[in-house]
């Protein structure tokens, strides 16, 4: 028997044309009527509505059964999408028990049944955009020929601020699940100079924030013979590409899930740069008690983008807030050249990035400073021994991305199984 998806039941139809066709899937809605029953079947393309005969048999269908059905395209302009499935004849593959996800579930019991819940319209269509996503970010990466790598994921010290770090037991010793690849994408620019990496980050932040995990995806980049000003055109390029090819290929998801294709339409570089000192002075402005050399937390960067509709950098930080790694600038020895991209309409900050410092000295002071050991980054201070180069790098949260692309309330909505402080079952 051959099966065809249930997209193939509305593609280039004519509405006289009558095809009889077999499709499968699982049992979306059912609707008994006097003699019929109306099944709305699923499949990862689409619904559609199909009509069987009531008999026995038919009756001990239930919701989220998988099951196979032949029948007959046919148009009827009441129907969702325009045609439905008539004549229908049933093979129930697997009988469902009792579903347990009805209307009107609370967040928390939804999230007890993720498993299940995956199977929902919405995070069917939030797996398509992120599956957009990421096909874009690989595209453009391979379009302006950088090289993907895979860097480790369990290693011996921190990249960011060591109070976020999750511990391992690794043969006896100490390790720790990676918060970032940027060290190692570093190493690997002397061998490629134009790097890239997806791969999960973690961070044992006590966050209970609707834009925290546990465990996120990171997209990375690490370019070399890079300053800071070249980077931030890199990554106002990369993002601009991603929202307009979601918005051009997954303008339905996009609808369903309220967010206006237009809106990433018009995401087109550049975006604006504003200075750290502007902004503290804006926030102060609004009322907000807020000094310089403090960071911006979400209500902050919420009011400072609500009524924008790109993404903005805010840039040239104090040092006392960005990690060792990053550059002092060379015209006010206090700031560092690092900048946060923010996203539009209060959706908060999706990547940070910057030029890295390049010196070896100043690069142990600031390790110091850090309260961790030379010691531990002895490899990465190689790369400062033997042919240093001025480089640049950013990296971008997935799921932080997902959250403003499909404008979701809740990170956790962006992933599958999401790890927060609170959750890592299912
Ligand atoms: O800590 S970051 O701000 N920066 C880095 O890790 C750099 N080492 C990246 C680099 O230059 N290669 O994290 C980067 C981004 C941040 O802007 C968020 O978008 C995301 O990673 N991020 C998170 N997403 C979800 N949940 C949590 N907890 C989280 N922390 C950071």
């Amino acid at each position: 028997m051959r099966y065809k998806p249930i997209s193939y039941c509305f593609e280039g139809r004519s509405e006289s044309d009558k095809e009889d066709i077999n499709i499968r899937g699982w049992v979306y809605r059912l609707r008994t009527q006097k003699d019929n029953i109306f099944l709305t079947l699923r499949d990862s393309t689409g619904i559609i509505q199909c009509i069987l005969p009531r008999n026995e048999e038919n009756e001990k269908i239930t919701i989220e059964s998988s099951v196979e059905l032949s029948g007959k395209v046919v148009s009827d302009s009441r129907s969702p999408g325009g045609y439905e499935l008539h004549d229908v004849s049933m093979n129930i593959v697997g009988l469902a028990d009792d579903y347990p996800i009805r209307k009107d579930f609370s967040t928390e019991f939804l999230n007890d049944v993720r498993h299940l819940w995956n199977r929902s319209r919405k995070m069917q269509n939030i797996y398509k955009v992120r599956h957009e996503l990421l096909k874009s970010a690989r595209e453009w990466f391979d379009k302006s020929g950088w090289y993907e790598v895979s860097p480790p994921i369990l290693n011996k010290s921190a990249c960011e601020s060591g109070s976020t770090l999750f511990e391992v037991d690794y043969f006896k010793d100490k390790a720790f699940l990676s918060q970032s690849a940027q060290l190692y994408l570093e190493a690997m620019i002397y061998t490629l100079e134009d790097v890239w990496s997806l791969t999960p980050s973690f961070r044992a932040e006590k966050s209970k924030t609707p834009r925290h995990l546990a465990e996120y995806w990171h997209l990375e980049g690490e370019k070399a013979w890079t300053n800071f000003d070249e980077i931030l055109e890199i990554e106002e390029q990369l993002i601009s590409y991603i929202a307009n090819n979601i918005a051009e290929k997954r303008s339905e998801e996009l609808k369903a899930l309220g967010r206006n294709p237009e809106d990433l339409k018009k995401i087109i570089i550049p975006f604006d740069r504003i200075p750290y000192a502007d902004v503290i002075k804006f926030l102060q402005k609004k009322g907000k008690n807020i000094k310089f050399g403090d960071d911006l937390g979400a209500d902050e960067e919420r009011l400072l983008t609500i009524d924008r509709d790109k993404p903005v950098f805010i840039y040239g930080c104090p040092k006392n807030i960005k990690p060792f790694y990053t550059k002092i600038d060379p015209k006010d020895e206090k700031m560092v050249l690092s900048a946060d991209m923010i996203a539009p309409n209060g959706f908060g900050e999706i990547s940070t990035g910057g030029q890295r410092e390049e010196n070896l000295e100043t690069i142990v002071n600031r390790i110091k400073e850090e309260g961790f050991s030379p010691d531990d980054y002895s490899w990465y201070l190689d790369l400062r021994k033997y042919g240093s180069v001025p480089h640049s790098g950013f990296g971008f949260g997935v799921e932080r991305l997902l959250r403003w692309i499909c404008n979701v309330e809740h990170i956790r909505d962006t992933i599958p199984f999401p790890r927060t402080m609170k959750r890592y079952y299912p």
